[in-house]
């Protein structure tokens, strides 16, 4: 069973996720790791070039969903799918850094038992000026209403405990809620920032205006399940 396990969620990401693949490996050396490639059935030939590669990275796997549901979805297919109980996540475009990953576990792996997710926040953003624009308006509505001390929830570099991770419900881009969604579970989130690279290859999937819209509803869903948590505190068994 590997100590680590790095999920990156793909779509029609063929120009990038060979060379991410490889920086991954290089970053984990000497560690017991897998990399789990999610592709989200892709109408490039993503899979064929991460295939490929599997002879020269004995670490890697591949795994296809039949049908297009979403960079969440994805997450949560490597993250069922995973052997260990550590898991990274990072964007499969390339503009999260690799080398910034370990860190993040290691700081995971040392923090108390209630710490279930190290999240990243992107330093200097290497997006365009209208991106980064919507995505600091929505973040910070975000943390205003829900107080989850996230700065940057769409960073895809996150490091958390598996386990947590699937005790959290399930929605369509819940990646945006992992922070406020931990800490109604009662756990600690910890904030570490990560590097951020211009996207080199393929197209970005996201609009401004598709992910206000569902940033939108998801916010009114997530504050509806804050007032639905009610946790017990420390369980006994007698
Ligand atoms: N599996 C999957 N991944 C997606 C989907 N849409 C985006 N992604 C991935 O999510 C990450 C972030 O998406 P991206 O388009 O780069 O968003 P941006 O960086 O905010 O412009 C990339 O790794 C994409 O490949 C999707 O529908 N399915
Ligand atoms: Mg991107």
């Amino acid at each position: 069973m590997p100590d680590v396990t790095i999920v990156a969620p793909v779509f029609d990401e063929a120009g990038a996720a060979p060379d991410l693949a490889r920086e991954i490996a290089a970053a984990f050396q000497g560690r017991d790791f897998e990399i789990l490639f999610v592709d989200d059935a892709s109408r490039d030939d993503t899979v064929a070039r991460l295939k490929a590669l599997k002879a020269e990275l004995p670490q890697l796997r591949v795994l296809r969903h039949a049908r297009n549901s979403g960079q969440s979805r994805a997450v949560r297919t490597g993250v069922l799918h995973a052997r260990s109980p550590l898991i990274v996540t990072l964007d499969g475009d390339g503009q999260n850094d690799p080398a910034d990953a370990p860190r993040l576990v290691d700081r995971l792996a040392a923090g108390p038992p209630a710490l279930a997710m190290v999240a990243g926040q992107r330093r200097t953003r290497q997006d365009s000026a209208a991106k980064r624009f919507g995505s600091r308006f929505a973040n910070g509505v975000r943390k205003r209403l829900l107080k989850d001390a996230a700065d940057d929830t769409g960073c895809g570099l996150k490091a958390f405990r598996r386990d947590a991770f699937l005790r959290l419900p399930y929605f369509d881009h819940i990646h945006r809620f992992l922070p406020a969604l931990m800490l109604r579970e009662g756990y600690e989130v910890a904030f570490e920032p990560v590097n951020h690279r211009p996207r080199t290859t393929g197209a970005s999937k996201y609009t401004n205006l598709g992910r206000l819209w569902a940033s939108l509803s998801d916010l009114l869903g997530v504050m509806w399940l804050n007032t639905r948590a009610r946790l017990p505190g420390d369980v006994a068994e007698l």
